[in-house]
């Protein structure tokens, strides 16, 4: 087992991971930029070091002071968290050079999996359905217009160094073709260096349902069932489930096996999500996340099982905890973001928070790193905390969020807090008949 981890990241997440160290008996490092003295995760790890100044490109992204923090303090291993260098596979080459345990999966897998056209490629080779089109990058207009009459109107064209819907234009007609091909090439030259992009089918209204599988990196791997993102604005996941409302037992239970499968053929190591849109009872893979990922919490709730610990183990040469035939899923588990924004227009609001009483009770979970007294710096992303709430059935878990939201105090910034209260009650949340624009649609009042 690795014996001293330091923590690449703040916030949460960061907490999260030292929870999950304390309880396995290994020592955690926290680094911190200048702006985060005061955070809890910094008075929480047993040592800590500052890497750089607020910039998170200077701190939190700073690779060689990373590095040199773990040598100052003797970590054996670095876990990223999510975001920053959770997905930097150039990160996770150097700490293997320096003999730093990367918790998380290889350079390679990370590589792969952050080019969407390999990464494409690679799940239909395993087995794993993917959206209609190109067969990888379009170079031609010609050839372009040829895969899109074949797989029909309307296209969306998307950049391979993209994600997380960075980087695509829809094409409804033949005639906006040459157009979406042209300013999706020259965006994605701009924003990443790289100018590739392909073809896929648009759907119109699916849901956004995520598997999330572990490997232990010699050909076992399992998965821990779905969750459902749909819920979400600009991009930016705003309340997360499990199960999905959408499926039947015998639906994830396929999907399922099929990612697992996959999973071994790939020999992959840690925890990953695939990511696919669900529309007519059929999935369709659209991306890979090599990362824990911020609603792993739903997962935990539903399974009963800690996903940092199954990490630090995978990483560590000792293999998953359990078999899939001893992953089993109880109840309903949903998690709301708390963002310091306004909850109409989403503006950040960052400052002090004045008054701070966290819900508690049966089936409720907090992941937070906020305090009474504590400064939102406004260098960061504005999650303030995560609430996952637990019940038997998906109205059992309703009725609590309800009670739980009506408990939560957070006083001094704008919150996020309003618009959960609005979705726990609202019909269309409550049948679970959602799909990925229907928050939006809500929002500008089009919807009820
Ligand atoms: C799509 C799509 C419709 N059809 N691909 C946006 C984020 C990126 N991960 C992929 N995205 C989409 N890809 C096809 N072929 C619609 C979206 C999409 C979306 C996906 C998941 C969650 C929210 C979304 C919001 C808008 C568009």
């Amino acid at each position: 087992m690795v014996s001293k981890v330091l923590i690449a990241n703040r916030g949460e997440i960061a907490l999260r991971v030292l929870r999950a160290c304390k309880e396995l008996g290994i020592s955690t490092v926290a680094v911190h930029s200048t702006a985060d003295n005061a955070a809890m995760h910094v008075r929480l790890a047993d040592e800590s070091v500052c890497v750089g100044p607020p910039s998170a490109r200077d701190s939190y992204l700073n690779i060689p002071q990373i590095v040199a923090a773990c040598e100052i303090t003797g970590a054996d291993a670095v876990h990223p968290g999510y975001g920053f260098l959770s997905e930097n596979a150039r990160f996770a080459d150097i700490l293997e050079a320096h003999q730093l345990t990367f918790i998380g999966p290889t350079a390679s897998h990370i590589r792969t999996m952050g080019d969407k056209i390999e990464a494409k490629r690679t799940a239909e080779r395993l087995g794993i359905p993917v959206v209609p089109g190109s067969p990888g990058a379009v170079t031609e207009d010609g050839e372009a217009m040829k895969i899109a009459k074949d797989i029909g109107f309307p296209v969306l064209v998307k950049a391979s160094a993209g994600g997380g819907g960075r980087g695509m234009k829809i094409a409804r007609t033949e005639k906006e073709l040459p157009h979406a091909l042209a300013t999706a090439r020259s965006e994605a030259g701009a924003a990443f260096g790289d100018d590739a992009v392909y073809i896929e089918k648009y759907l119109e209204k699916p849901r956004h349902i995520e598997v999330q599988v572990f490997g232990d990196g010699a050909g076992n791997a399992i998965h821990l069932g779905e969750r459902d993102c749909s819920l979400q604005r600009r991009n930016q996941k705003v309340w997360e489930e499990a199960n999905s409302p959408a499926l039947k037992p015998q639906q994830r239970e396929k999907i399922g096996t099929i990612c697992a499968e996959a999973m071994k053929g790939l020999q992959y190591r840690g925890a990953g999500t695939i990511e696919f849109l669900y529309e007519n009872g059929e999935f369709f893979f659209i991306e890979m996340n090599t990362r824990l990922q911020v609603e792993h919490p739903v997962t935990e709730a539903v399974t009963g099982l800690d996903l940092v610990h199954e990490q630090i183990r995978v990483a560590s040469g000792d293999g998953l905890s359990l078999k899939q035939e001893d992953v089993t899923f109880s109840g309903h588990a949903i998690e709301c973001r708390i963002n310091a924004e306004d909850p109409r227009t989403f503006v950040p609001s960052p400052g002090e928070i004045t008054h701070y009483h966290a819900p508690g009770g049966l089936g409720v979970r907090i992941d937070s790193a906020v305090y009474r007294g504590y400064r939102i710096p406004p260098f960061y992303d504005s999650l303030v905390g995560k609430l996952i709430v637990h019940g038997r059935t998906r109205e059992e878990c309703m009725m609590r969020l309800k009670r739980a939201l009506d408990e939560f105090v957070l006083d001094g910034i704008k919150t996020t807090l309003p618009l959960f209260r609005d979705l726990v009650t609202n019909h269309s949340v409550r049948r679970g008949e959602y799909d990925i624009h229907w928050l939006e649609h809500f929002l500008d009042g089009e919807v009820g």
